[in-house]
């Protein structure tokens, strides 16, 4: 395999499914603060308030909080060179628009970052991981106000100078096109934005009716663009050193027949769920069908027509490509064959792959073929695949081992199609793991989706003690990395 000298090899976390600490050190509450756990089966439940007695499992998750230096050893021990984590921006701006940065925010991610230095790992941060201060989205309603572009900005420029010789390697905002795909983790979890007026009602947590306006999650969609793209050109002012990047979930789409009503209709959902955004941030336009696709959901596309924002967003376009990549999916106009329904994306069932117990179709070729279109799509621009992963239930032996050979399967077809579309010529730097340890998903905030090389001793009960140990995975990730993805 000719993955180039310098490959960047490791994993990535997100601050509020690993850190806990939830309130620790002057922390402010973020979004995913206020959602309970869910499984494959039941949405999490969002609640507007914290209540006694009720387990919220971003509060503690892995205590990464208290666990960074020997978790960032462990991933020494593999071999690491990258590790992609977050910044809790309310971590920083507890409040969202504080007059001035909470300084133990800023300190403990100074200590983060020289651990990693000190292991020789590269720092990978992204700066808005679903993290969206809970003020904003009360006080500011996300992203859908202007203003929240000046405080992310504020945000961004703070870190940008505050760890200024010490990241070289940024992505503005996690899986910006959440909100082009779908609307609960769009609203939630991307922009902000809660449609519920009893923010503060004491009456037991439910699951809110979504109320979804694609007028608002488009706009603050927008927002966010533009949001970006200010970031990338003040960081470059602040270290013409820094490679800023976009992060995209991409869902790779099939159409599961060759009527070409499948291929129009496969054609259709690949160019608004992965295109708008890419384009957005790599060409620094919006693409042409997006305008007519806004509007026939009964959007005023005004916003898009901005010559000021226009203006930013080309001047504001990133450095490199990044993505998450775990499945694909099928299309069809076919109302009639079998889904796969995931806890996120679903779509007919694909009868060549075999899914996961959350029903995540497996289809490493997938990843060769994505490789290739953005590189074909994006010419000279490197691309990282950021997020890449197996949550299976994991078990362990009587005498602590944990035999996952189902991820070092996962992972081996998945770094083998990454090296042929190295072949292909796809211009890739580097590969981080989702969850190179357990922790909290995002999706059903269970802990029992895991997705670690590394062990956590913590589950959907509240039980545990926090201890780390080794799946078989760790010891094969790290002969994968020694050899430079060689040795799969
Ligand atoms: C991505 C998110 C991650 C991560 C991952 C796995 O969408 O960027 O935060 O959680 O998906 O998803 P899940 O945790 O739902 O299994």
């Amino acid at each position: 395999m000719a993955f180039p000298k310098n490959f960047l090899w490791g994993g990535a976390v997100a601050a509020n499914q690993c850190e806990g600490a939830y309130r620790e050190d002057g922390k402010g509450l973020s979004m995913p603060d206020m959602l309970l756990g869910g499984d494959v089966n039941t949405p999490r439940t969002f609640c507007p308030t914290i209540e006694d007695g009720v387990f919220y499992p971003s509060h503690e998750a892995i205590d990464f909080y208290h666990h960074y230096k020997e978790d960032i050893a462990l991933f020494a021990e593999m071999g690491f060179t990258c590790f992609r984590l977050s910044i809790n921006w309310a971590r920083i701006f507890p409040n969202g628009d504080d007059a001035e940065p909470n300084e133990a925010g800023l300190a403990f991610y100074d200590a983060v970052f020289d651990e990693c230095k000190k292991h020789g790992i590269e720092p990978l941060v992204t700066l808005s991981h679903y993290e969206i201060p809970w003020a904003i989205v009360t006080k500011y309603h996300g992203f859908y106000n202007r203003e929240t572009i000046e405080l992310y900005v504020k945000y961004a420029t703070t870190c940008f100078n505050r760890y200024r010789d010490k990241v070289k390697y940024w992505l503005t905002f996690n899986e910006i096109n959440m909100p082009v795909m779908e609307p609960f983790m769009g609203n939630l979890y991307g922009v902000g934005i809660v449609q519920d007026a009893d923010l503060n009602r004491t009456a037991p947590c439910k699951f809110p009716e979504l109320i979804d306006i694609p007028q608002q999650r488009l706009q603050a969609l927008h927002n966010e663009f533009v949001a970006s793209a200010r970031a990338v050109i003040e960081g470059h002012k602040i270290n013409p050193n820094f490679k800023i990047g976009n992060m995209i979930c991409h869902i790779t789409w099939y159409p599961l027949t060759p009527n070409p009503k499948d291929m129009l209709e496969d054609q259709r959902k690949d160019s608004i769920c992965n295109d708008i955004c890419g384009d957005v941030q790599v060409r620094g336009a919006y693409p042409y069908f997006a305008k007519k696709y806004y509007q026939s959901l009964g959007v005023d596309t005004s916003f898009m027509d901005d010559e000021n924002d226009k203006k930013i967003l080309r001047e504001g376009v990133v450095d490199f490509y990044t993505f998450s990549y775990y499945m694909s999916n099928c299309v069809t106009v076919d109302p009639n064959v079998e889904e796969v329904k995931g806890n996120m994306m679903g779509g007919a069932k694909n009868p060549y792959l075999k899914a996961s117990d959350w029903g995540w179709q497996i289809d490493p070729d997938g990843l060769r073929w994505t490789l290739n279109k953005l590189a074909s799509r994006y010419p000279d621009t490197p691309i990282m695949v950021v997020e890449n992963g197996f949550g299976a239930f994991d078990k362990v032996e009587a005498d602590g081992s944990i035999h996952d050979d189902y991820r070092i399967s996962y992972f081996r077809e998945h770094i083998r199609a990454m090296g042929e579309a190295v072949e292909d010529g796809v211009p890739l730097i580097g590969y981080t793991t989702w969850g190179p340890i357990d922790l909290v998903s995002a999706g059903t905030g269970q802990y029992a989706k895991r997705y670690g090389f590394i062990y956590v001793d913590r589950h959907d009960d509240g039980t545990g003690d926090f201890s780390r140990s080794r799946k078989d995975s760790f010891y094969w990730y790290k002969k994968v990395i020694a050899s430079n993805g060689a040795d799969l």
